[in-house]
């Protein structure tokens, strides 16, 4: 498959300009400065999984020259949609966005593609929300990025160059920022990690539910237990699009610069509790260059103690919640084990020792620790039904099949 991007919005980016106004319409090299196309292990990684690129930002701000960038550097592994390709489809009722996430899943289907860029103004919540998911049912890791030319913030500027009327990309800009900051940050496991850690896992599940039938005669399979369907990944900051203390701290330098380098992470340990089944992560100096400062202490009032934790001890992946139980519980079931005095181990399992903390609460440490490539990302989720906080359901803990 060959790359292709549409070459009018890019050529007019590049010639427009007046006598009057000398700064130059060329986007600065430091303008591509993004790890997805500097930083070679992030180009190898991401060349041995399946990426959603997905460029938001104003009209004339250099979405298709970024697009184009990415084609470059990827070369045959890389398909762009152009939204403007989509616009004036032959059929007016015919919905543009429809047309085009069709082309695009229709593109993930196909093997070879290890990067799909979406070339849109991707300016609303609900379409940031839509191809997030559309990039999770086609089991792919998204990205967003925005242009980072010296102009994608001046009105008159971007206007001069779209051909828009300032009025209207003032309006659009305004949304965009009401989109800028994501529900989370974290890092994003590649599909071949996500495939590994769910085969552990499970045959964690199914050497703890032979251990435990011998010796508390439990019945449900924990597979059965907990649910888990969703794409794994280890949140850093949970930003509720700005609405979370902080958030918008967070997403200045280290985070914007790493946004979208893929990190190896350090899967060190598995742990089961009546409510939550996940995996420790132990972070490395530089991956705690991205830890929030306040992330163990913010979960004090929960779990008294996490406070005193060392930084990055909340680290972990959801593998699975109990019915009725929210992901948020998994990090802070992992400070209640973390908090406890440390207990000898009650059986060597083949994958590592584990341990028994009381209360239905289990850990396994791996023998080796799993190494998970994942990339530094952003997640938005689609608008919906509340989504309460993870909170403690004493019935859960009392029904509990595992305790
Ligand atoms: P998780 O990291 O254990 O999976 C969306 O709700 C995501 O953000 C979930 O993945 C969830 O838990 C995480 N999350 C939700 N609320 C959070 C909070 N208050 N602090 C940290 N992470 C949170």
């Amino acid at each position: 498959m060959s790359s292709r991007v549409a070459s009018h919005t890019w050529t007019a980016a590049l010639t427009s300009g007046t006598s009057r106004s000398p700064r130059p319409t060329l986007p600065s090299a430091g303008s591509l400065s993004f790890p997805i196309l500097k930083h070679e292990k992030t180009k190898d990684a991401l060349c041995r999984s399946r990426t959603l690129v997905v460029i938001k930002g104003l009209p004339g701000s250099g979405k298709t020259f970024l697009s184009r960038a990415l084609a470059d550097a990827y070369k045959d592994h890389c398909s762009v949609f152009c939204a403007d390709d989509y616009a004036d489809s032959a059929d007016p009722a015919m919905d543009a966005h429809k047309a085009l996430d069709e082309a695009v899943v229709a593109c993930c289907a196909d093997a070879p593609t290890v990067l799909v860029v979406v070339d849109d103004t991707n300016h609303t919540h609900e379409r940031l929300a839509r191809l997030g998911e559309l990039a999770r049912e086609q089991r792919m890791v998204v990205v967003f990025l925005t242009p980072r030319t010296e102009w994608n913030a001046d009105t008159a500027r971007l206007a001069k160059l779209s051909g828009r009327k300032p009025a209207a990309i003032t309006a659009m800009k305004r949304q965009l920022d009401e989109v800028c900051l994501p529900l989370f940050f974290g890092w994003f496991l590649l599909t071949p990690a996500q495939d590994q850690l769910r085969s552990t896992g499970s045959d964690f599940l199914t050497a703890l539910d032979g251990f435990k039938k011998n010796a508390v005669g439990q019945e449900i399979p924990l597979e059965q237990y907990f649910k888990g369907k969703r794409s794994l990944h280890c949140t850093t900051k949970f930003c509720d699009y700005g609405k979370a203390e902080g958030a918008k701290e967070y997403a200045e330098k280290p985070v914007s610069e790493l946004y979208g380098s893929v990190f190896d992470l350090a899967v060190s340990a598995l742990f089961v509790t009546p409510r939550t089944f996940g995996a420790r992560v132990s972070l490395t100096d530089e991956q705690l260059v991205l830890w929030p400062a306040d992330a163990e202490k913010e979960a004090e009032s929960s779990v008294p103690g996490a406070g005193s934790l060392p930084l990055g001890s909340r680290a972990h992946i959801t593998l699975g919640c109990a019915d009725g139980v929210e992901p948020v519980q998994t990090g802070l079931d992992l400070l209640e084990i973390l908090v406890l005095p440390e207990v000898e181990p009650v059986t060597d399992l083949e994958l590592g020792s584990l341990r028994f903390y009381g209360e239905g609460r289990w850990m396994l440490e791996l023998k080796e620790p799993m190494c998970a490539a994942a990339c530094f990302s952003s997640f938005y989720k689609r608008r919906g039904p509340s989504h309460e906080k993870g909170k403690r359901d004493p019935k859960k803990k009392k029904n509990c099949a595992i305790l």
